[in-house]
């Protein structure tokens, strides 16, 4: 069986892939100033186990007012007091800055937080949610490099519009990048680190800048005069390896500027797909419908090895330049069985024999992972699957947006 990588024409997408790291500034902070627009550009601290006129509990958050006095996330309530007394309960006798105290109010913040990412979910094929105020994007077929900056600033604009929250994103073409991106310029960065600047982005930055690396680990580096990324990325591999283990190597690919994981939704997968983008546009039927065989293939492979079955087959269609068909079909039971998620795609695909053709994709959804009853293709009678519409016209995805998760979303995509 072919790889999708391997396919000539076709290649596996990892170097145009366009990914957003988006982190809320001060978020606890702003979800407080949102409430009460007085606290709007004052020093505020939130504190976790913290009591309005007490000195218990620690920093959850501060604003960045507050940051300048050294005030700081973990750091003791006492030890903030004393940086920035409470504007309500000063010294006696104390006329230097103040700040504003207030105590954690979780289920507001969870309920911003929700809002926020159903915004970011409209504008994304694949959205990982790392924590409340963190997700990656993966949003290839929103946008292009050329326009990720603008693309980028109108996820700002709308989250400071609807929502009035501050947020800084990060645009690159990998995950790891593109968090470092996204904290390179807070409050309301915005970041973008096309392919070929990768390297030299990351080359003067500290290496503790790299997930992972924390100041154990940036002591031991050090010892050994690697004090930025540039010199962890011309570091003996081997040598990283002996020293910290798989970690080592990791650390050396990470500071190279590769990180080939997916954007995958966390939890139990509701689809698998794989995908594939052309070098050119392509239009010649042969070589499209080749490409949606061995992803197809490539696809029940997956799925055969997850132990999961799948009801419904679906494909994607990418038309230059973000145009993004779907169409899918689905079958009376499920089924475990590459032949018929070949002949359905291919059958799916039929529809776009006179289109030009970016990129694409196969997917298998209604999956369930433990062992069901499962019909074969004798068995299986075409004339009773239901079609998702096979009369409507292909569904057009504009970059903009405008239409919540796209078609492949919730997958785990396999990119590479
Ligand atoms: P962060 O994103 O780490 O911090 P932040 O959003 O406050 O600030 P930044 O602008 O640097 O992104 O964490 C998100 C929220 O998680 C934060 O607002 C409060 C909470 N939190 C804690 O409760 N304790 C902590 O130690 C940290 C780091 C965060
Ligand atoms: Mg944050």
């Amino acid at each position: 069986m072919g790889t999708v990588g391997g396919l000539p024409g076709v290649d596996n997408a990892e170097s145009e892939r366009v990914i957003l790291h988006v982190d809320n500034d001060c978020f606890y902070a702003a979800c407080e100033r949102k409430r009460d627009p007085d606290l709007r550009g004052k020093p505020v601290i939130v504190g976790m186990g913290f009591e309005p006129g007490s000195a218990g509990g620690a920093v959850a958050t501060a604003s960045y007012e507050a940051r300048e006095y050294g005030v700081e996330s973990a750091q003791p309530i006492s030890e903030a007091i004393e940086r920035l007394p409470p504007t309500t309960n000063p010294p006696p006798e104390y006329d230097g800055p103040t700040g504003h105290y207030r105590s954690v109010d979780i289920e507001f913040y969870k309920g911003q937080a929700t809002r926020v990412k159903s915004i970011l979910a409209e504008y994304a094929e694949a959205m990982r949610e790392v924590s409340i105020d963190e997700a990656y994007l993966d949003c290839t077929d929103r946008t292009s490099w050329e326009h990720a900056k603008t693309f980028a600033a109108e996820i700002q604009e709308r989250i400071a519009a609807d929502l009035n929250l501050p947020v800084s994103i990060g645009v690159a073409p990998n995950m790891a990048v593109a968090k470092i991106a996204s904290d390179h310029d807070k409050p309301e960065g915005l970041v973008v680190v096309p392919p070929d600047t990768v390297q030299s982005f990351l080359r003067p930055l500290p290496i503790e800048s790299l997930h992972g690396i924390g100041p154990k680990t940036a002591a031991r580096l050090r010892d050994n005069s690697v004090e930025d990324i540039g010199d962890l990325a011309t570091t003996d591999p081997d040598w990283l390896g002996k020293r910290f283990g798989e970690r080592g190597w990791e650390l050396y690919r990470r500071a190279n500027g590769i990180d080939r994981r997916a954007v995958e939704p966390r939890g139990d997968p509701k689809s698998l797909s794989r995908e594939s983008a052309f070098e050119e546009p392509v239009s010649s039927w042969d070589e499209i419908e080749q490409s949606v065989i061995e992803l197809a293939e490539a696809v029940a492979a997956r799925a055969s090895e997850r132990g999961a079955t799948y009801r419904t087959i679906g494909i994607k269609v990418v038309e230059p330049p973000f145009s993004i068909n779907t169409r899918e079909r689905s079958l009376p039971g499920p089924v475990d069985d590459p032949a018929i998620v070949v002949s359905i795609s291919c059958e799916l695909l039929e529809e776009f024999a006179e289109t030009t053709v970016r990129k694409i994709g196969v997917r298998v959804s209604n999956l369930s992972f433990a062992a069901g009853e499962q019909v074969d293709l004798d068995t299986w009678d075409s004339s009773r699957t239901v079609s998702s519409d096979p009369n409507r016209k292909p569904t057009q995805y504009s970059n903009r947006g405008q239409l919540s998760l796209g078609a492949f979303s919730g997958d785990q995509n396999e990119i590479g």
